[in-house]
C-alpha cells in the first residue's frame, strides 16, 4: 500500500482519484464464519455483522493512515452508512459527499463492507460492486484494479505460472476462460469472476494490473500497456 500511495502521489492533484479497497484477511474470514452474505436468518449473525464491519474499519484505518502519511488528502466514507443493497448490488444511496469531496480536492476512499439488504436484511457489499456503481454514476476516465497477479489469464496464473496474460478482454473472452476456484481461498464475494462481471458493466476502460509490481501504476497512467484491459461493448462503440 505504501508503494501504491507513493505512485499516486506522483499524479495527484493533476489527476483525481477515488480509492476503494476490499476485505482481504480482515473482512472475508468473519463474513464467511457468520454467513453474512446469506442474509439474516438467526440472531447470532447480528454480532458477526457488527464484528465484520468493525474488522473492516480496523483495516481501513491502517490503509488510510498510509496515504495520509504520504500527505495525500484521503478521506474515508463508510460504504455501509450510505448504501443499501439487494442481491449484492447497490439499490439506494447518495454519492453527494463523494462528489463534494472530489470537488474540494480530496481523495475519497471507500471499502467493501457489510451492508443492509432490502430483502435479506444483511449482506456484503463488495468493493467490486461499489466500483461498478461509482463508475456508472461518475463516469471516470478509467478504473484500475490492483490485483496480485499480472492480469487475467485463460488458466489460473497462481497454479499455471507460465499462463500468458490476456491483454484485451471483452465479453467473448469470458467464455474461453477455464473456471478454476482452487485459489479463491476465503474470498466470499466471487474472486476474479466477480471483478470481470462488474468490469463488463462499466462505461469506461477497466485495467487489471499487478499491484505488487513497483512502477505498474506509473506505467499505466503514462499510457503504457500493462496487464489486462477490459472493455465492455459500450466502451468500444
Ligand atoms: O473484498 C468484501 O469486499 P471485497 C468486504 O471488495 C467484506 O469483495 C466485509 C468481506
Amino acid at each position: 500500500v505504501e508503494q501504491i500511495a507513493e505512485e499516486i502521489s506522483l499524479f495527484f492533484p493533476e489527476k483525481r482519484f477515488i480509492i476503494v479497497h476490499g476485505g482481504g484477511s480482515y473482512g472475508h474470514p468473519l463474513a464467511k464464519q457468520y454467513a453474512i452474505r446469506d442474509g439474516l436468518t438467526h440472531e447470532e449473525q447480528k454480532i458477526g455483522f457488527c464484528l465484520t464491519h468493525q474488522a473492516m474499519q480496523q483495516l481501513n484505518i491502517k490503509v488510510v493512515t498510509i496515504f495520509i502519511n504520504r500527505k495525500l488528502p484521503v478521506y474515508t466514507i463508510s460504504s455501509s452508512s450510505i448504501f443499501i443493497i439487494k442481491d449484492h448490488e447497490i439499490i439506494d444511496g447518495s454519492i453527494m459527499t463523494i462528489i463534494k469531496l472530489l470537488e474540494q480536492g480530496f481523495i475519497p476512499l471507500l471499502y467493501g463492507d457489510t451492508a443492509l439488504d432490502s430483502e435479506k436484511r444483511i449482506g456484503i457489499l463488495s468493493g467490486d460492486q461499489l466500483i461498478a456503481y461509482l463508475a456508472c454514476t461518475l463516469r471516470p476516465e478509467r478504473v484500475i484494479f490492483l490485483i496480485d497477479v499480472n492480469g487475467i489469464c485463460h488458466k489460473n496464473p497462481t497454479v499455471f505460472h507460465d499462463a500468458p496474460v490476456i491483454e484485451h478482454f471483452d465479453r467473448k473472452t469470458l467464455n474461453t476462460l477455464i473456471s478454476d476456484n482452487t485459489d479463491s481461498g476465503t474470498d466470499t464475494t466471487g474472486g476474479i469472476f466477480n471483478k470481470i462481471d462488474q468490469a463488463l458493466k462499466m462505461p469506461c476502460p477497466v485495467h487489471l494490473i499487478n499491484g505488487h509490481i513497483k512502477g505498474n501504476i506509473t506505467k499505466l497512467l503514462k499510457g503504457d500497456t500493462v496487464g489486462t484491459l477490459i472493455c465492455s461493448s459500450a466502451v468500444m462503440e
